[in-house]
């Protein structure tokens, strides 16, 4: 890799210089993205498992730039994830399509009593329908499609199909399977179905979500098959590659207004020595895509790629520092499982992100909290948290059994670690009462001192005082907090907490950082 594309491949969400975008397009725990086009704007969903609300909404007008407009689920009584909810349960692999003048997803909740769900909207900023349900579809990652006449063909993970009402959730006749990829492959899923020419393509994930990753596709003159697989799948992997992204696959395939096609698909970054720990989870990635002989080709995903020549719609960035002024949170924050009216406030100290406890700790599946997905290999996130009526602090989230935080509350800030079944109190460190400035910096392992048994990162947590711009209080392995070792098909989330009392939030802010400047160690004190 040159400097420039080691650059790129870790800058971040979507930047791009000259005729060069970059890689991820939406970086962190942004997976199964799902597109379409309303005249030159494009609208992209992807998955959230348990944190709510749930599936982000994007918008963008160029497919490189992208800024978050709402989540479809996002009130109580559309999506009630109960704590019975495991970690990667939940809300996953959504398809997103423009019909009739309206939006329309289609989304699995996997938890008992959950299923699949389809609502519209007219804005897809929302608001968005109550859900209707599809209660005779028993597979994951639906797809929607219409043909000619306004039959609509739902197709699922298997693969399989089957007609229904997408405005009563009713299935009309029986699942019929259609393709299951190559012969052996695991996990035949994530299905799109496209009406491109004389024919319908039928676009699949196979191998699964893990290194094996890969897209493959067939097609068929009728929406029901039956179906001929290209001579060329998969048409994409990065399978056995040195490429800096892998487990490419779970693609969707978009028509842009000036008539070339595209594929966002997910992919990850591992980092570290072997076998490679990702730790933001899997991301969302763009790549051009041409027609040869009446199929798609698909190029390999680069961090670096040559921009459509109409990329020209740069998206501001949310300022780095959210102060809690406006009266509702911007739609980027998650809570994990619900956020119930009565455990967070932003009017009960004007200003403040005020968070109450309910007995919970981030060791348990109710646990109050409020935070973002890490989305830059190398950051630095800041808050101010006043511990006076509490305890609570700055977490680092994969799951209940895997996180890093830094507490404040009883005279003391600590830092404290939990690996699976091993919890341990690293570091603690009397403060003056008041409120405290905690700070994490999570700092990426630059790619030239490879070593095998290299960490991806290192996370160093601390306190900010006057008289020491940042005292590290304890420096932790990152690999600890990947999906290799955790599991599942999250990311990192960083964000505020209550584990006691009621523990209020001046600010809180998140700063990307070049990983060139990441290794500037501190000393742990
Ligand atoms: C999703 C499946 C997959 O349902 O992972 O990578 C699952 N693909 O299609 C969860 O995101």
């Amino acid at each position: 890799m040159t400097m420039a594309q080691t650059r790129a491949a870790t800058a971040g969400a979507g930047g791009w210089t000259d005729d060069v975008f970059t890689n991820p397009v939406i970086a962190g725990l942004h997976p199964d993205p799902s597109v379409c086009r309303v005249g030159d704007e494009y609208y992209l969903a992807c998955s959230s498992f348990e944190y709510y609300p749930a599936v982000p909404v994007f918008r963008s007008r160029d497919l490189v730039h992208w800024e978050q407009i709402g989540n479809v689920l996002d009130r109580p009584g559309q999506l009630d994830l109960p704590s019975t909810t495991p970690p990667s349960g939940g809300v996953y692999a959504p398809t997103l399509r423009h019909h009739d003048g309206r939006f329309w997803l289609i989304v699995t909740n996997v938890v008992a009593g959950g299923g699949t769900l389809i609502c519209t909207a007219t804005d897809p900023a929302g608001p968005w329908s109550d859900p209707v349900r599809v209660p005779g579809l028993a597979g994951i990652d639906p797809d929607l499609a219409w043909d000619e006449e306004g039959v609509c063909w739902c197709t699922y993970a298997g693969i399989e199909q089957v007609r229904i009402d997408p405005r009563t959730g009713r299935t009309l006749g029986r699942p019929r399977r259609l393709w299951s990829g190559a012969p052996g492959a695991q996990a035949p899923e994530a299905p799109h179905l496209y009406r491109v020419g004389g024919y319908w393509y039928l676009l699949i994930a196979e191998g699964g979500t893990e290194r094996g990753h890969a897209v493959s596709v067939a097609r068929a003159t009728a929406p029901d098959g039956p179906y001929e697989p290209c001579p060329a799948n998969p048409i994409l992997t990065h399978r056995g590659t040195n490429r800096p992204i892998q487990n490419t696959g779970h693609g969707d395939l978009i028509e842009a207004a000036d008539g070339s096609w595209w594929m966002v698909l997910l992919g990850v970054r591992p980092g570290g020595g072997t076998p490679g720990w990702h730790v933001l989870g899997r991301e969302t990635f763009l790549t051009p895509v041409t027609w040869i002989d009446g199929w798609p080709v698909v190029g390999a995903v680069a961090p670096a790629m040559t921009a459509p020549p109409w990329t020209a719609h740069p998206v501001p960035a949310p300022p780095p520092r959210d102060d809690f002024d406006e009266d509702r949170l911007h739609p980027r924050w998650v809570s994990v499982r619900s956020r119930p009216a009565g455990s967070w406030s932003l009017t009960e100290r004007p200003g403040w992100l005020t968070l109450h406890a309910r007995g919970a700790s981030l060791d348990d599946r109710d646990v109050v909290f409020v935070g973002r997905r890490q989305q830059h290999l190398s950051c630095r996130v800041r808050t101010m948290v006043d511990p006076a009526a509490g305890r609570g602090g700055l977490a680092v989230r994969l799951d209940e059994r895997h996180h890093y935080e830094i507490e404040a509350g009883d005279g003391e800030v600590r830092v404290v670690a939990r690996i699976g079944s091993v919890r341990s109190t690293v570091a603690t460190r009397p403060v003056p009462a008041g409120p405290v400035r905690l700070r994490v910096e999570v700092l990426a392992a630059p790619p030239g001192d490879w070593h095998p048994g290299q960490e991806p990162d290192l996370l160093q947590f601390g306190i900010e005082q006057a008289d020491a711009p940042f005292t590290v209080l304890a420096a932790l392995d990152g690999r600890y907090l990947s999906t290799e070792v955790a599991g599942g098909f999250t990311g990192r989330v960083i964000g505020m907490y209550a584990a006691a009392g009621s523990v209020r939030f001046d600010w809180f802010d998140y700063e990307p950082r070049e990983p060139e400047n990441g290794r500037t160690l501190i000393e742990v004190d």
